[in-house]
This record gives C-alpha cells, structure tokens and sequence, in this order.
C-alpha cells in the first residue's frame, strides 16, 4: 500500500506520535565540569538539566519539538571551557549553551559565546561582572553580591560575632570575589578582622594559615571557598581544637562539604536562593523526581540547573523556530528577558546588568537568599 506523507503525519499526529516521530531537535548545549574538583558542581548540574529536560520532553517537548541537550565535559578548567564552547557552537550548531560551571571559566569562554551572538547561561556563575560580557549573557545564579550580606548580617545576629577571621583562595575569580563582598560587608557592619589567610587552587593542607587564626582568636571564620578546600579547612579547624562557627557562600551549598567535613561543618551559616527545608510543591516535586532518577538527594546546583530548563523552555515556547540557527538563536535571545518562572528555587525573574565601559550587558537573577544554617550534617533554614 503506498501512503502520501500528509496521510502518514495525519495517521501518527492522531495516534499522539507526533511529537517522537517528526518534531525537530531544539539542541542545547551543556558545558560543565563533569571531571575534576569542579565535578563536585557539574554532575549535580547535569542532572538537574537532565531532569528537566526528560519531564518536558515526555509532556510533548516545546511545540512539539523534542530538547536534545550536547553535554560536553570543560573539566572546570578555562581553555577547556573555551574548547567546549566553540564545538559547541561551530560544530554542534546548538541553539545556546548552559555553563560552565565556575565563574573563573566563564570569563574565558563567555565571550566566545556573545562573539557568535548565542544565548550562554550560567546556572552556577555567581561572581559579579559575569553578566557585563554582552547581551547574550544570563544566569539564574544569584551574585555573591546578593546573598553574602544578608548571610553575614545573619550570622552576626545568630552568634553575636564582634570579630572574625577570614580565609580565601587568592587565584580564583568566585573566591576573590566572595572576599571583596565579605570585606565591604564586614566594615559596613563594623566588625573587627583579626587576621586574612590566602591559599591557591588545589592545596589541601591549610594548617600554617590556621594555626595563625586560631593564634589571632576571632568569634567566627568567613571562608570565600569552593567546597573541596572549604571542607578540608573545616576539618583541619576541628582538628586544631577550634570550635568556631563558619560563614561561607554559595560554594559550600554541595552535600560533598559534609562527606568530608562531616559534623565537624556544624554551625555554618550560608545562603543561597535554594533550600531542601523549602516546602514549597515545585521544589518538593524537584527533590522527589530527582531522588527516584539519580538515587541521590539534589542540591542547589542541581535545582537551578533545573529551573534554568523550565526558563529557556517558556522562552522557547514563544519561539518560532525557521531552522535559520541565527534567526533562531537571536529570536531566543529576544524572549529570555521576559520570562518569570517559580519552581525548584522560588519565584524568579532576570534583572538587566548594568552596562560597563559603554557596552551592552546581560541578565543577572532577581531572587531572594535564603540563610541557611549546617546542623548533623545537611543544611537546615535559619530561623
Ligand atoms: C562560581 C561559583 C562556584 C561555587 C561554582 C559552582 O559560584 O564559580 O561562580
């Protein structure tokens, strides 16, 4: 029997099969650290996108298109970074790009991505001037800039801090600048600092730097640190015999502080837009749906990476795709801004950055800090 096509698009549009069998692919790319320290964030981050984008896929896709997401391993480094991007970009063709995962790559490779004039989304780039790159730049991280004085003004009140020591890894862009936001913070709030430490990327014993802290005896230690070595210094602290309580950002928001750290964590105080303890229904689906695929409890990195889908979906939702990639691309740039979500992290909504030195800046994320406080290993609200 020979059947037109327009039969056959009928037959399988009546029998629901349209949107598996004939729907084009939306591709997406994703560029994270999927190896190395950074890996800490990124497969969390892969799975929330994962997550997402098999629930929109499973409900019809995007006007009956089907998202295929390129994920690329940038091994939390800056030319990897700047390698996966432009495959991603000249080879792959993909429709924009998620990542990557530290603030430090990102400003290696994100300008690649605004050259070419394609959407690149940071889901977990929290230091400031990210978005000053070019208008093709967004994130739904919130900025250190954000989250850090509400955290700090916070603690202080929790434990009636006057005087604080405070550590920080001197050779990266989110950790330099989670110290300048703790510094400013801290004078503002006129507390006294009694000593500054310094380490680089990858050292894994802090005891001479400690040891000075401990001699210079503050009420708490702020520690501007991805979770690997802020996890190490806490230990290290315990086993000094310190007892004081840490403030720290949004790198410490990874059950990897506790796997290291262990209880030895308790008291630390920081923030972030996400939270287990939140009740909320889309984030008690979020954990739900992410516990039965992955076997694992999420964490913030995950639960952004996840909204950061349902984001870029609505956009495209308004999106005609021509299969022009340029038209495509620029017409999902032009419906970014407008999109309002609330899902796994609450209610959310894109600020346009200021524009520097007279050019165009992106979207930085419009959301409230959540402070949240460690106690037996998992992070509770404070209250
Ligand atoms: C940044 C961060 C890190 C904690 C990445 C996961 O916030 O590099 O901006």
């Amino acid at each position: 029997m020979k059947i037109s096509l327009k039969k056959l698009s009928f037959l399988l549009l009546s029998a629901g099969l349209a949107s598996a069998t004939l729907a084009a692919d939306l591709k997406i790319g994703v560029a994270e650290a999927l190896t190395g320290p950074a890996a800490k964030y990124g497969v969390a981050i892969k799975n929330g996108f994962t997550l997402a984008a098999d629930e929109i896929n499973a409900k019809g896709g995007v006007n009956g298109n089907k998202l295929a997401l390129v994920v690329d391993d940038e091994q939390g480094k800056k030319e990897e970074a700047i390698n996966v991007f432009k495959k991603l970009i000249f080879q792959d063709k993909v429709l924009m790009i998620f990542g990557p995962t530290l603030s430090n790559s990102a400003f290696a490779a994100d300008p690649i991505a605004n050259a070419a004039k394609v959407v690149v989304f940071g889901t977990s780039n929290t230091a400031d001037g990210i978005t000053a790159m070019g208008p093709y730049t967004f994130r739904n991280s919130v900025m250190e800039s954000d989250v850090l004085p509400v955290t700090t003004r916070a603690a202080i009140k929790h434990f009636g801090i006057k005087k604080v020591a405070v550590i920080y890894g001197n050779d990266d862009a989110f950790t330099k600048n989670g110290y300048d936001v703790f510094k400013s913070t801290l004078d503002a709030q006129k507390i006294a600092v009694t000593n500054t430490e310094t380490y680089a990327k990858g050292d894994v014993d802090f005891k001479a730097q400690l040891t000075k802290i401990k001699a210079s005896n503050p009420d708490a230690i702020v520690c501007s640190c991805l979770a690997e070595e802020a996890a190490n210094i806490i230990l290290q602290t315990r086993t000094l015999g310190m007892k004081q309580p840490f403030i720290g950002g949004n790198g410490f928001n990874s059950p990897k502080l506790f796997e290291i750290a262990k209880d030895g964590a308790d008291n630390t105080v920081m923030g972030s837009p996400w939270s287990a303890d939140n009740s909320a229904a889309a984030n008690k689906a979020f954990i739900a749906a992410y516990k039965a695929k992955f076997n694992a409890d999420p964490d913030q990195f995950a639960a952004q990476a996840y909204d950061a889908m349902h984001i870029v979906t609505a956009a495209l939702q308004k999106v005609t795709i021509t299969g022009t990639l340029d038209k495509d691309r620029q017409a999902l740039r032009e419906a970014l801004p407008a999109v309002k979500f609330d899902g796994a992290t609450g209610k959310f909504a894109f600020r346009r950055a200021a524009a520097k030195d007279g050019k165009e800046a992106g979207y930085d994320a419009q959301q409230d800090a959540i402070v949240n406080i460690a106690k037996g290993g998992k992070f509770v609200l404070l209250k």
